[in-house]
């Protein structure tokens, strides 16, 4: 076979190998093998010298040309691979970004919050100011100026955690009446204020009695507020938290700090009314005590009782969150078990 032939033959098959490849490492080895220092090609242009002289010339051109053939055929096949290979890559790695993303754990505030803050929500926009005091409170407000003297027996209404004489943990939001009523300019305007805190008594812990609870205290003071303002008030927040299918009722009962005092009842969230277990068959639920301002308080408080007077209740949201949500044991609240507290997940804020 001449040199000629010979070359022909290597590009052919070198260009088949080349063809026949999928693999860029692969390739590189024909590559190397084809084109290297002790490759076909090499081998055969050093076999040049052997010819007659007057061949030389024309073999070493066709040689050139054999080898130029193979790196062309060498640089397309690679282009190829490596197109196919990127495509492949893009396929394997392809995002959908129309699937719903992965959920994202999102906090929220605790039930007993959510109830607090509805009903903030709700006396704010009826232009009441929300104002919260000290859990660790001085006994003149918690007790004194509530026209609670000492000694006085209904103290022991609300067993107390003492720290010294005159300092104790509050054991309800109404020293804020005093500490409000105090402050208040009345040439500015009516007093109406809310506020919600946290109160401590020395209660055994049982279903509905926890030793640390929520109130939230409102009063209202003016000239002109009668007993109705404050049933009205009563009506419009019970069917804001509970329905308008709940209804109050108003019994009469004593607290120190107003005269005439009531306990107000809310419909039975269980038998509607009817009568059941949960409200020992009357169809109510005691739910907050209100009255109308003792004279004693606004005065003790720098208040003229001869001109204002007006009305205040104290209600306890953590039994609000029982009710609203039929929960028997007051201490679940507490526990902070998040299977039982994302029952209350408002859902869409
Ligand atoms: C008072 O604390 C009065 N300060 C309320 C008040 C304010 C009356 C203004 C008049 C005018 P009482 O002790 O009843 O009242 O408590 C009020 C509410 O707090 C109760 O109706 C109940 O919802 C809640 N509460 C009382 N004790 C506990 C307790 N140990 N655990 C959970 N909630 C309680």
């Amino acid at each position: 076979m001449s040199l000629k032939d010979e070359l022909t033959q290597i590009r052919d098959e070198g260009l088949e190998q080349i063809s026949h490849t999928d693999d860029l490492k692969e390739l590189n080895d024909i590559r190397v093998h084809l084109l290297g220092k002790k490759g076909p090609i090499t081998t055969a242009l050093r076999s040049i010298k052997e010819l007659p002289v007057e061949e030389r010339p024309g073999v070493g051109s066709y040689a050139n040309e054999i080898r130029d053939d193979l790196t062309n055929g060498l640089t397309a096949r690679k282009e190829q691979l490596e197109d196919a290979k990127l495509e492949a890559q893009l396929e394997s790695e392809q995002i959908d970004v129309t699937l719903p993303a992965a959920p994202v754990v999102q906090g929220q505030p605790h039930v007993i919050q959510q109830i607090i803050d509805e009903v903030v929500d709700l006396f704010l926009g009826m232009g009441y100011q929300v104002l919260t005091g000290p859990e660790v409170e001085e006994e003149k407000y918690n007790f004194e100026m509530m026209n609670l003297p000492k000694d006085h027996p209904a103290r022991d209404m609300q067993d107390t955690f003492y720290i010294t004489n005159d300092i104790l943990m509050r054991t309800q939001t109404s020293p804020m009446q005093a500490r409000t009523l105090e402050k208040h300019n009345f040439e500015e305007g009516p007093l109406k204020m809310i506020s919600p805190g946290i109160v401590y008594r020395r209660d055994t812990d049982d279903p509905t009695h926890s030793h640390q609870f929520h109130q939230i205290e409102g009063l209202v003071i003016d000239k002109n507020i009668t007993m109705a303002d404050l049933k009205g008030t009563l009506v419009t927040m019970t069917h804001e938290i509970f329905g308008d299918k709940f209804d109050i009722r108003l019994r009469p009962s004593f607290f120190p700090f107003t005269e005439p005092s009531v306990e107000v009842d809310v419909t039975c969230f269980n038998c509607m009314g009817k009568g059941c277990d949960v409200c020992k068959h009357t169809g109510w639920i005691e739910v907050l005590g209100a009255g109308m301002v003792h004279p004693n308080v606004l005065n003790m408080a720098g208040v003229d009782s001869e001109t204002y007077g007006g009305f205040a209740f104290g209600l306890g949201p953590d039994r609000f969150a029982m009710l609203k949500y039929g929960v028997d044991d007051i201490r679940d609240f507490y526990l902070d078990d998040v299977r039982f507290l994302n029952q209350f997940v408002k859902r869409g804020i």
